[in-house]
């Protein structure tokens, strides 16, 4: 069976992905959405979601993870990352806190860019 967009009216993300809360748009597919990070822990720092709704990596069709990694290589080309992590917690323990599944592109910055550079514009 082919899994469609799947919504919770109660999760931060989904309202992301419908617009109802702000957010800085990196990317948006059918399938897949990017954004930057609310509290960055490195500049840059973005996260990458599919548009249906699961708490953890498990929850989530295959179809609808395929575009994750291809969506996070993008957006380290258009940072012009060299050195990065992504990074994806599920459960409590493991750090999570959005109950929706999110990738995690954090760059490393370089000695020369130093802390607090946002993100470009051309
Ligand atoms: O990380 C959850 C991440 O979600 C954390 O880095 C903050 C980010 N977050 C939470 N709310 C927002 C909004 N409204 N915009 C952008 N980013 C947000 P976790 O892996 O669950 O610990």
């Amino acid at each position: 069976m082919s899994s469609a967009v799947k919504s919770d009216p109660n999760c931060i993300f989904c309202k992301i992905i419908a617009g109802q809360i702000p957010s800085m748009k990196l990317y948006d597919s059918d399938k897949t959405y990017a954004f930057l990070d609310i509290g960055p822990i490195a500049p840059r720092h973005a996260l990458v979601i599919p548009k249906y709704h699961g708490a953890k990596l498990h929850d989530i069709p295959d179809e609808h993870l395929a575009e994750i990694l291809p969506v996070a290589r993008k957006i380290a080309l258009a940072a012009g990352a060299e050195d990065y992590n992504i990074l994806q917690n599920n459960g409590r323990i493991a750090h999570q806190v959005v109950d929706h599944v999110h990738f995690h592109f954090i760059p490393k910055p370089s000695e020369k860019e130093g802390l607090g550079v946002g993100w470009p514009t051309t």
